[in-house]
């Protein structure tokens, strides 16, 4: 499955300021699902490295008209939120996925999502704040340690009463990780998925790319596929992705031929 990315922020590091205004993001999003998105993850804050956090009223003032126009158009919406207000009104709005970086451990977010039966939550991992994040990430084992966190995390909301079939785990790439870091859990997505969740991959236009490639943001387009075809390789069942219809074009072509 192909999550579709719109950032309705000021600064995100790819697409930030391009879709602050309600109309665009809509537009934007409606794009993305005829491109083939499955859902689209809508986000009213940066977590680029060293962005500021979004007050609570501000995250809801750029999020919610975005999402109930879109489920209007009757899209499938996700919600990339840490915070529990947004992700109760998100999940009251209709939205079916929850997207939190920070793996539901804010204050409130499990009670927040927990009794929404259909709505699936996607928990991710991160080393720090965005704040701090890729000031020296630092692990004795990545695979472990990222592997460990998303299962605790997995049982946490297991044992407040989701289904385990609605879990879905992601490792984070980029968020406390070094290129090394993020080579060794790409290597490792296929152990990652015998955790017994779908996994997530997100690695569009992320900065990595730009190291191997020499490419500023607005040219990672192929690097980005060709990352999250990789990603598909090794065991990912979903992608959060910019750019949604050369990724679909690209796993296509590969379901076809392998
Ligand atoms: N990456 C970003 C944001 N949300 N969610 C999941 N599950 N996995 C990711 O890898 C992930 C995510 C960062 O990318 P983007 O939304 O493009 O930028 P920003 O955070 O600056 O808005």
């Amino acid at each position: 499955m192909v999550l579709g990315i719109v950032n309705v922020t000021e600064d995100s590091f790819s697409d930030g300021g391009k879709y602050l205004e309600p109309a665009r993001a809509i537009e934007h999003g409606l794009k993305l699902r005829e491109e083939g998105a499955d859902f689209v993850d809508v986000g009213g804050e940066s977590t680029r490295p060293g962005a500021l956090p979004v007050g609570v009223d501000e995250e809801l003032h750029r999020v919610m008209p975005v999402i109930e126009a879109l489920i209007a158009e009757g899209a499938a919406v996700s919600i990339d939120t840490s915070k529990p207000e947004v992700m109760r009104a998100a999940v009251a709005a209709g939205c079916a996925v929850v997207n939190d970086v920070n793996g539901f451990r804010a204050e409130g977010a499990i009670e927040a999502v927990a009794g929404a039966q259909q709505v699936g939550l996607v928990v991710m991992h991160m080393q720090g704040t965005p704040q701090t994040m890729q000031k020296a990430p630092r692990y004795t084992d990545v695979v472990m340690e990222v592997g460990a966190f998303l299962l605790e995390r997995a049982r946490v909301l297991e044992a407040a009463g989701v289904s385990r079939y609605r879990i879905v785990i992601d490792p984070g790439f980029g968020f406390g990780k070094t290129i090394e870091h993020n080579r060794a859990l790409l290597h490792a997505l296929p152990q990652l998925a015998e955790l017994g969740h779908p996994v997530l991959a997100g690695l569009s236009r992320k900065r990595m790319l730009g190291e191997f490639t020499g490419r500023p943001l607005g040219e990672r387009l192929a690097a980005s596929v060709a990352a999250a075809l990789l990603a598909v390789q090794n065991g990912a069942s979903l992608v959060r992705v910019h750019d949604v219809r050369e990724t679909v074009d690209a796993i296509n072509v590969w379901l076809a031929l392998r």
